[in-house]
């Protein structure tokens, strides 16, 4: 045994003798790569307030070599065995916490297997206020037509918008009606994007056995330059599972016509359609048609009251597979659903960085202060009239 260790001991002398020797004979080939990083030692915010760490990170001899970045905090679990836990992988980092405490921020970066780190305190203070895990503020809301826009006896945009801020306060549910059919609501805090985890959840009426709903779409706006606004430029759409699908239509737009309450009644074949051609739509790709006014809701009028003439909705317009299986009668159907990234699915949780801007290139938002929440598909279900959806909340899930 001792002979055993004394000859791989010399083997080792040898080989670092060796690759000692090869250093002098070809110095400058390969300069060795190394970084260093300059970090302010702290910064300062409020809760759910967001700070950028911007560390200055210089890597010599590099050449191409992409870095690594890696931000790390110290967590506890409930036995108290601390760990690191990952928050960021991008170069600048915006901080953001929901606890008022002083967070030590680890950065790794790695440049062709050197490693370069440093840390600063990020001290985050109480802001004085209580937080709602729930956006419970009403900040936009335009309805598709269905016939529930029957009990909305609004004659401005306004008064709609205060009766569904009032259903929300309350905590009821809110029609969206048919394709494009939306609304946006505020957080009272941002939202942090939490790493490697969904962040918040989209609560819709469920469909049962009398009533079928659609899947809705989700886009959110980062409150960037914190005018309290979501302005145009800050809305990103939630790229989910049906997202990159050959029947997904991006730019859908489709313009509703106000029916004519004299106009006379076009019975279809079926028992159920009592107006074939009831309420006129057209869209960008050149298709149109008419909303069937089913018998059960002959006396409703299906067009938001408050809004003109016409309308057009826009947005990603998806394909729900709807199946009629009552032998072609359009009594009753199968509405499918789809698997992650949208509300009213089985697990309607959303991470917020499946957002993506218009050119569908993904975005890392720190977080998010509004959502909207949109009907995406356009389909009709005999019988039981249009496909929609049904509003009720989107809740902070950290
Ligand atoms: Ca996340
Ligand atoms: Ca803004």
């Amino acid at each position: 045994m001792k002979n055993y260790i004394k000859y791989s001991l010399s083997i080792l002398t040898i080989a670092a003798f060796y690759s000692c020797s090869k250093d002098e004979v070809n110095p400058v080939t390969n300069p060795e790569v190394s970084i260093s990083i300059k970090l302010k030692s702290d910064f300062a915010a409020g809760r759910y307030n967001v700070v950028v760490i911007d560390p200055e990170v210089t890597i010599e001899n590099g050449g191409e070599v992409i870095p690594q970045y890696k931000w790390t905090i110290k967590v506890s679990n409930k036995d108290g065995v601390v760990r690191d836990s990952v928050i960021g992988d991008t170069k600048v980092l915006p901080f953001i916490a929901p606890k008022a405490a002083d967070y030590t921020v680890e950065l790794t970066v790695t440049a062709a297997d050197v490693t370069g780190r440093a840390s600063t305190l990020v001290k985050v203070s109480e802001t004085n206020k209580t937080y709602n895990s729930k956006a419970w503020s009403v900040v936009d809301y335009m309805p598709s037509p269905e016939f529930i826009l029957n009990d909305y006896v609004y004659s401005t945009k306004a008064e709609a918008l205060e009766a569904v801020q009032t259903e929300l306060n309350e905590d009821l549910s809110v029609p969206l009606g048919t394709f494009g059919g939306y609304i946006t609501t505020r957080f009272d805090h941002t939202v942090i994007n939490a790493y490697g985890k969904r962040d918040f959840t989209v609560q819709m009426e469920n469909s049962n056995s009398g009533t079928r709903f659609a899947p809705v779409s989700v886009f959110v706006a980062y409150d960037a330059n914190k005018n309290g606004i979501a302005d145009d430029n800050e809305w990103y759409e939630i790229a989910g599972s049906e997202y990159h699908k050959s029947s997904t239509v991006k730019n859908y737009e489709i313009t509703y016509y106000k029916p004519d309450p004299n106009k006379t009644a076009v019975a279809g074949a079926a028992d159920w359609q009592f107006d074939t051609t009831y309420l006129k739509w057209t869209d960008n790709k050149s298709a149109s048609g008419s909303i069937t006014r089913t018998k059960k809701w002959r006396r409703y009028n299906y067009y938001p009251q408050w809004i003109g003439d016409s309308y057009t909705m826009k947005g990603t317009k998806l394909q729900v597979p709807v199946k009629d299986i009552s032998d072609g009668t359009g009594i009753t159907f199968n509405v499918g659903t789809f698997d992650w990234g949208y509300g009213g699915i089985k697990d309607p949780s959303i991470d917020i960085s499946w957002a993506v801007d218009k050119d569908g290139k993904k975005v890392q938002l720190p977080g998010i202060d509004f959502v909207k929440v949109y009907q995406s598909s356009f389909a009709e279900i005999g019988a039981s009239d249009l496909l929609t959806a049904v509003f009720r909340y989107v809740e902070d899930l950290n």
